[in-house]
């Protein structure tokens, strides 16, 4: 594609503005050497499956070497891949078929901590004046408390006390994942290098992992206690942040073409700009949870509207102007299934729904992420007791809810069934085998889903009508029109509770999406006196042209040019 000075409908034009991103969870997506846990020549066996999907750049949860107290988010050597996952020829020749392919690959950047067993934190943990003494955040006790009431996200409080140093040193996550020091500039230095090791191999980009948190205020005030269930919002507003992401720009990126992906927890809409307008330099787009936490508030579901996802949507592109980028997500492997959360998975909708959810996402404002196992139309899995889970995040609650009594063990499962971020990480279901395909070990690492026997990717390959094929057709529709990317967009009727209708509009290039978003068959009357044009596509069976009135049926999506 053309770049540089090239606009579209006002947007700066960029590589990154018009990919479709799939991610990878390395551990769940195909063993490719039968001991139940997947791996990158697992990946490389299946990128003709990606390829043939239509995605055009792939981004890898955490590859690194790493004793998995948090799945790979607890990095020991960040140039080292993961024994479980192969070796560095393996990552090489994984990079290599991509590139084949005319793909792209992206890397998580986990830099805010590292693992415990980081050979920096082995040595910060013996002294307080060796060489790596500063690379973590340590304080001393405070009259026999921990230095502040900050919170982990994985349970208690983000202190720990170290015996070997006698003193606290601090982790916003697990006990095993210490924050590092970014006001030491020596940290920042290894973190450069470390990117460019990587750069150097021919990646393009990173996402970066929890990365508003980097810079904390040295004087550690408390948390304020309306901040009690949301400390990220304190925990992003640390005072040197955008100093290092404009530093790590200078440093690093700007001298590759490559995209980042920052996720930003603790960050607002009004905030964003301060991250990804293009005249800062700091990173090209973030991603936001208000989408994903709208049904949810911790461990805990809650109801949604449809109105209110709409809101969102239409905040963000209000909010945001032709120097800010954005990116579109409905699930990661912190998510629940989307299908679960916002489609309908019962066996009469579940493909019918999921075929709506991947018109919006493909359709709406922003780099589109799909995560896989989505483009199956994968479900939440059934957990039924708490030995179901593997998720730190998980464990610790039980911990700290259930077995001290705050929580009924069935109040507990009945939210995390729901909501808990195990359901993402069950293995890829490639076909009706045991174990879906996924690993010829008689126990993968997490279990597969029961539902594998109907959906599964062989199925839906070769059937037309199938969730994967189209998500392929609006993948290749989506290629070939720029409005999808770059054109205006306005919401037709925000309040209407079972409607998303919207158009996307680039110059003469004009697209109605209609997505019915309930069971109900609905007759609708266009607004403004609008008509339907051409009917580009409809996820079920619609057919009608330049009608002034739709009549959907249950969980249809349909796309005109008007
Ligand atoms: O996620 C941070 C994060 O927002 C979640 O862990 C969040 O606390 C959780 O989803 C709430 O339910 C990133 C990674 O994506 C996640 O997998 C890691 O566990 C975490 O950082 C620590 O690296
Ligand atoms: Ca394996």
């Amino acid at each position: 594609m053309v770049e540089g000075s090239i606009t579209a409908n006002g947007y700066t034009r960029k590589w990154w503005k018009e990919v479709v991103v799939y991610q990878i969870y390395p551990r769940s997506f195909q063993d490719s050497n039968g001991d139940g846990i997947g791996d990158l020549n697992g990946i490389t066996s299946r990128l003709d499956y990606l390829k043939l999907l239509g995605v055009d750049v792939l981004w890898l949860s955490p590859h690194y070497d790493s004793p998995n107290a948090d799945n790979g988010y607890d990095i020991r050597d960040y140039r080292k891949v993961m024994t479980e996952f192969g070796t560095m020829p393996d990552f090489d020749a994984l990079l290599k078929g991509i590139k084949e392919r005319d793909m792209k690959m992206i890397v998580d950047l986990v830099v805010n901590h590292t693992s415990d067993e980081h050979v920096w934190f082995v040595e910060s943990r013996k002294s307080k004046t060796g060489i790596y003494s500063d690379y973590y955040i340590w304080r001393p006790e405070n009259n026999g408390r921990p230095p502040n009431n900050w919170t982990s996200f994985f349970s208690g409080s983000a202190w720990s006390k170290d015996l070997l140093r006698g003193e606290y040193y601090l982790h916003l996550f697990a006990e095993k994942q210490p924050d590092l020091n970014w006001d030491n500039p020596k940290v920042r230095g290894e973190v450069y290098d470390l990117m460019k090791f990587w750069l150097a191999k021919g990646i393009d980009g990173f996402r970066m992992d929890v990365i508003p948190f980097i810079s904390k205020d040295p004087h550690f005030p408390d948390c304020p206690k309306e901040y009690a269930a949301h400390p990220e919002y304190i925990y992003a507003a640390g005072p040197k942040l955008h100093q290092y992401l404009q530093e790590m720009h200078r440093e690093v990126l700007a001298k590759y073409n490559v995209m980042t992906v920052g996720e930003a927890l603790g960050v607002t809409l009004e905030q964003t700009p301060l991250f990804v307008d293009e005249r800062r330099h700091e990173l090209n787009m973030i991603f936001h949870f208000d989408v994903v936490r709208l049904n949810r508030q911790g461990w805990r579901w809650k109801p949604w509207t449809l109105p209110e996802l709409k809101a969102i949507y239409a905040r963000f592109d209000r909010e945001l102007d032709l120097n800010n980028w954005q990116t579109v997500f409905l699930s990661n492997h912190d998510n629940p299934r989307p299908v679960s959360s916002f489609g309908d998975g019962s066996v009469m909708y579940r493909e019918r729904s999921a075929k709506v959810l991947a018109t919006m996402l493909l359709t709406l404002k922003g780099t589109p992420f799909i995560y896989q196992g989505d483009e199956l139309g994968m479900i939440n899995y059934p957990f039924s007791k708490i030995e179901d889970f593997d998720d730190i995040e998980v464990k610790n609650a039980w911990k700290a809810e259930v077995l001290t009594q705050r929580v009924n063990p069935e109040e507990y499962l009945f939210h995390l069934r729901k909501t808990s971020r195990d359901n993402s990480r069950t293995p890829m279901q490639w076909d009706d085998s045991p174990n879906a395909g996924f690993t010829t070990a008689a126990k993968p690492w997490l279990a597969v889903h029961p539902s594998y026997q109907e959906i599964n990717a062989k199925q839906e390959l070769a059937d037309p009508n199938s969730v994967y094929n189209y998500f392929k057709t609006m993948l290749e529709l989506r290629k070939k029109t720029l409005a999808f990317v770059y054109g205006d967009y306005r919401d037709l009727d925000p309040d209407n509770p079972f409607l998303f209708i919207y158009t996307r509009t680039l110059a003469e290039d004009k697209f109605l999406i209609v997505l019915n978003f309930s069971t109900n068959t609905l007759t609708y009357s266009l607004p403004d006196g609008l008509r339907t044009g051409q009917l580009v596509l409809s996820s079920f069976g619609g057919q009608e042209e330049n009608a002034l009135a739709l009549h959907l049926a249950a969980w249809e999506a349909r796309i005109y040019r008007i």
